[in-house]
């Protein structure tokens, strides 16, 4: 192969492992501007009117900008890129022992494509107007008037970027599926693959699936702002509700869109780290399997208060009772897989564990509003706020760091220093629950969100919720100041971390037969394969693990 310069090498490759890094720091830019906006609006709320460091005082309109922009960038410019396309581009090739996905260049394009979204959102954010302020649900008919959002180009771009977005990650899925199907290594049978891709693809085969209705309606609600149709407008005979149907179609399976992979990173990260094998290899994939067939039949539990026939709550109430039993069985079968293993508390391993245990929470709670009855109480207040943070926070930030953690040697060749790995973890998991556990209170106690201020309101503005609001606003303010040392650990890891092995974890699974980190083409000769992944030793005998790609040596296949 000839020489490659920096831009044929980092900006314009079609090497897998770099795509997914090239989404990853653009992840993590985004995380950056989400993090930064939640601070914003945050201080609004703890401290009204107060001068809010490097933005100045928020007015109400940069209020609903800021709330819809943080949910919009957290969902689909962070959880996203880095869960799909970063683990899924960088671990589907090595993991199933191959050379790079089978479309290479469509994977660029995708990348390209998603780069593009993302300036148009970030774009969207300076037009006259400012930034989309319409909640990141974009109900009509606030949605598709300028009349109602005063935000006529923000709104258009903040669509567009949206729609662009999609189509990266119908690219990407594509790309996925086809590899993961046609290019394993010799040997490697369905039940063969590593549990995350399967969650991966899982999660691209949902993503393709639900996402059709609402690429449909993102496009009646463009017309509506821009062409003056009244698909969504009541005014204009359209129907508002319509839009509910076709965004929830796709927005509660996007939910698990994000958290099987999350799941699938959990499971690798809790089987090497308490040397076991995953318990119930098969009942994992098939409650994914059932989770995501589900997860069709559930949309309009967000709709109860929505007008829709009570005898029609009733058949969705149950739907989601019952997709809270797949996720209940996963969650076993990783704690039954963490019995009686012999337990490495790495920083890796700490993530992975914190998710478990908050992502408990998140569906727990959720039971609530699953219930129409509660969830006529319950809904739009910050009980909401607080269940959906304790489900997309351990996907979108717990699971990610855990990952991020657990494959750094093979990404860079070089280890992230443990000590501050677990200041980041100690100071990320106790600030979370103080911002969120807070939101749990006021929500049962009333208090609505998508509120400029509460010193409107002399019923939720006593001293009790303030001092509520201000802890979780200080919260989330250590919580930031915590990301540093990950940053530093991150950036300075890459340059001097100590030199990684090939197998520094002792995993038995593909990707860490390739050298760390891995040339462009990952293998010297393909690896071929001889036994089912998480197959390890018994507990407390480290040193004997079975790595999937050496050949049995006869009498120790226990
Ligand atoms: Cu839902």
């Amino acid at each position: 192969m000839t020489e490659q310069n920096f831009w044929q090498k980092y900006i314009f490759s079609t090497d897998h492992k770099i795509i997914g890094m090239q989404y990853m720091f653009t992840g993590m830019i985004m995380a950056l501007i989400g993090g930064y906006f939640a601070y914003t609006f945050r201080m609004q709320l703890a401290f009204p009117g107060t001068e809010v460091f490097g933005f100045g005082t928020v007015s109400p309109h940069e209020y609903n900008s800021l709330v819809t922009n943080h949910g919009t960038i957290m969902i689909f410019w962070v959880a996203m890129p880095v869960l799909l396309a970063t683990f899924g581009n960088f671990l589907i090739p090595l993991m199933i022992g191959c050379d790079d996905m089978v479309f290479p260049r469509l994977n660029r394009l995708s990348y390209q494509v998603f780069l593009l979204s993302a300036i148009v959102l970030v774009a969207s954010f300076f037009v006259a107007g400012g930034g989309f302020g319409g909640a990141w649900t974009a109900y009509p008919p606030l949605s598709a008037q300028a009349k109602y959002n005063m935000t006529q180009y923000g709104a258009t771009l903040w669509l567009i970027a949206v729609a662009l977005e999609f189509v990266a990650f119908l690219l990407g899925g594509i790309n996925f599926i086809t590899t993961l199907m046609n290019s394993r290594a010799k040997g490697m049978k369905m039940y063969d693959i590593p549990i995350v891709l399967w969650m991966i693809v899982l999660a691209s085969i949902l993503f393709m699936a639900s996402v059709g209705p609402l690429i449909a309606g993102a496009i009646m609600l463009l017309f509506d702002q821009t062409l003056g149709t009244g698909f969504f407008d009541p005014a204009q005979g359209g129907d508002p509700i319509l839009w509910q149907h076709l965004f929830w179609f796709f927005g509660h399976p996007e939910v698990y869109v994000v958290l099987l992979p999350a799941m699938g990173i959990v499971a690798e990260i809790i089987t090497v780290f308490s040397r076991k094998k995953l318990f119930a290899y098969k009942t994992v994939l098939y409650t994914a399997f059932a989770t995501g067939v589900l997860s069709f039949f559930v949309w309009a539990h967000h709709q109860f208060i929505a007008g829709i026939d009570p005898r029609m709550a009733n058949v969705f109430a149950v739907t989601t009772l019952l997709i809270s039993i797949p996720i209940a069985e996963m969650l076993f079968v990783y704690i039954a897989t963490l019995y009686g293993g012999s337990i490495r508390l790495t920083a890796a391993m700490l993530f992975a564990l914190s998710f478990l245990a908050a992502f408990l929470i998140g569906g727990v709670t959720g039971i609530f509003l699953g219930a129409s009855g509660a969830d006529i109480y319950f809904h739009d207040t910050y009980f909401v706020v607080a269940h959906f943070h304790y489900t997309f926070f351990p996907i979108a930030i717990l699971a990610v760091f855990a990952g991020l953690y657990y494959w750094f040697p093979k990404m860079f060749g070089r280890h992230m220093s443990e000590t501050l790995g677990k200041i980041h973890f100690w100071g990320t998991f106790i600030p979370f629950n103080l911002i969120f556990l807070p939101l749990f209170f006021l929500g049962a106690a009333g208090q609505h969100r998508r509120i400029y201020s509460y010193e409107l309101f002399s019923e939720l503005n006593s001293a009790d919720f303030q001092n509520l609001r201000v802890l979780a606003t200080v919260a989330l303010i250590v919580m930031l100041i915590f990301q540093l040392p990950f940053l530093y650990n991150f950036f300075a890891s890459m340059l001097r971390g100590k030199v990684a092995t090939a197998n520094p974890w002792q995993a038995n699974t593909l990707e860490w037969a390739a050298p760390s980190p891995p040339p462009h083409g990952n293998f010297a000769t393909l690896p071929e394969v001889y036994r089912p992944p998480y197959e390890y030793s018994v507990p407390g005998r480290e040193s004997d693990f079975w790595p999937q790609h050496e050949k049995p040596s006869g009498e120790s296949k226990a």
